[in-house]
């Protein structure tokens, strides 16, 4: 006896053990993200790139029939009586349940304060009113890193709901790592709005979705209870967009030591679920961490590469814009010496350079006298102008080739390759750790 409490508190502090790396793993990824300094988001920003934190715990979502025991399952999740449960409509609208430091209720503004990422829920009319929070301290099975989100219960006929509720449950949906739909044997197990609903959200989410037969205690005889599923089953696969083979169906409900049932529980393999979405998320998180910092790694190279790419256009350019600048105001200071050496007065260039010089110049220049004496003074005239046009071409395309690209200051481009540093250096290798504390809960250390 003594041997198996040893057993189930070893495993009870394994697992709590196991939830705090898990949540810290978490933490530390959100954090690495939102740092105000040197935060994943913020690096992504100046670079251009939007970047999300993760979530540091899971949404499962509950919907079903009125009375399916959604709030119940809940409480029992928690060990903690935080939502009303009974036969009345007891839930109307939807409550966010999650740990925190301090059991409390928060209104449809501070919930939505609370989760930013559920903002848009005010957009859908009358929502706001019946949306709320509960804050619950504890930290029963995976709670930590679970928010559930309670539903009302489904309908059909008169029922009126004060907002649009299959949208509401749709637009949820998308935000849900997990999406529980329970059906009692009892109540309206085929009501029609569930199975509609159902039916959409498996349009785009068939992998978050999972069905329960819930408070299968009730539900009489083995038989009985086989025949129930069956009804549902086929109900579920008359909707072309569920109709699919190996439709799972486990049977569940609330253990009630008073009413001991012989009926088989699989309540458990559901907080396995929820565990292993737990595990998947982390998982994945740790993955886009590893992409996230890749990109930012390879978009500082490529800031860097535009960068150097441009330095060396502009010096090209500069290059380039001098040579033709140059040839611009050569072209007409060569058609004056000419103009001078042909047909100058000599006693003027005599003056201005000396006569050695310019006895020189005269014949340095003679080729070129020879041939402009000998086009006729109309072509001449073509000539100049030529040369003139071309020279002012010159200018003009000497301004065009000179234009620079812009390029980082010494500063910036310092600071880009500090964050690549930064990333590469000290979030990458925190990743990396994180990872093997992840593997270390279950594969042995030499395994590693
Ligand atoms: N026998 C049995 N009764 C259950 C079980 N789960 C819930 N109940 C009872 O069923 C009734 C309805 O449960 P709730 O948890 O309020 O159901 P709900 O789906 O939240 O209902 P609404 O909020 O009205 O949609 C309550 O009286 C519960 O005590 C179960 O597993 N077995
Ligand atoms: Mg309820």
């Amino acid at each position: 006896m003594s041997g198996k409490i040893k057993q189930r508190n070893a495993a009870n502090t394994s697992e709590s053990a196991t939830t705090s790396v898990n949540e810290k793993i978490l933490k530390r990824c959100h954090s690495l993200y939102t740092d105000s300094e040197n935060g994943l988001v913020n690096i992504g920003e100046s670079l251009g790139m939007k970047i999300l934190p993760p979530r540091k715990k899971i949404n499962v979502m509950l919907m079903g029939n009125h009375s399916a025991g959604k709030s119940s399952f809940i409480n029992w999740y928690i060990e903690e009586h935080v939502q009303r449960t009974g036969v009345a409509i007891e839930t109307q609208g939807f409550t966010f349940i999650t740990n925190g430091r301090k059991r409390e209720s928060l209104t449809g503004n501070a919930t939505l304060h609370l989760y930013p990422h559920f903002k848009a829920l005010q957009d859908i009319e009358g929502v706001v009113d019946y949306l709320n929070t509960e804050i619950s301290t504890s930290k029963q099975k995976k709670f930590s890193l679970v928010t559930f989100i309670d539903t009302p219960g489904l309908v059909d006929g008169d029922m009126k709901y004060p907002f649009d509720v299959n949208e509401t449950i749709l637009w949820l949906g998308d935000l849900c790592d997990l999406i529980f739909v329970f059906f009692d044997p009892i109540g309206q197990a085929l009501c029609k709005r569930t199975l509609n609903i159902v039916e959409r959200l498996n349009e785009k989410h068939s992998d978050r979705i999972r069905f329960y037969l819930s408070k299968a205690d009730e539900a009489g005889q083995e038989s009985d209870r086989q025949r129930v599923l069956m009804q549902i089953v086929q109900e579920l696969c008359k909707r072309p967009g569920l109709n699919k083979t190996g439709f799972e169906m486990p049977t569940i409900y609330i253990p009630n030591p008073n009413k001991p049932s012989r009926c088989t529980n699989q309540i458990e393999d559901v907080c396995k679920d929820i565990e292993k979405t737990i595990n998947q998320t982390i998982q994945n998180t740790l993955n886009q961490l590893e992409r996230d910092c890749e990109q930012i790694s390879s978009l500082v190279d490529q800031a860097i590469k535009i960068d150097d790419d441009a330095r060396q256009h502009n010096f090209q350019a500069k290059i380039r814009g001098m040579g033709l600048s140059l040839l611009g105001f050569l072209l007409p200071v060569l058609l004056m010496m000419q103009l001078l050496a042909a047909s100058g007065p000599r006693d003027f260039l005599r003056n201005m350079i000396g006569e050695d010089m310019a006895e020189a110049f005269v014949s340095f220049m003679a080729p070129t006298t020879a041939f402009w004496e000998m086009v006729d003074e109309e072509n001449q005239l073509v000539i100049l102008t030529c040369v003139l046009v071309a020279s002012g071409l010159c200018l003009i395309l000497s301004r065009y080739f000179n234009q620079s690209k812009p390029t980082l200051q010494r500063r910036s481009k310092k600071a880009l390759l500090w964050k690549q540093e930064f990333v590469n250096t000290h979030v990458r290798p925190e990743k990396q750790k994180l990872y093997s504390e992840y593997l270390q809960q279950s594969v042995s250390e030499h395994d590693l």
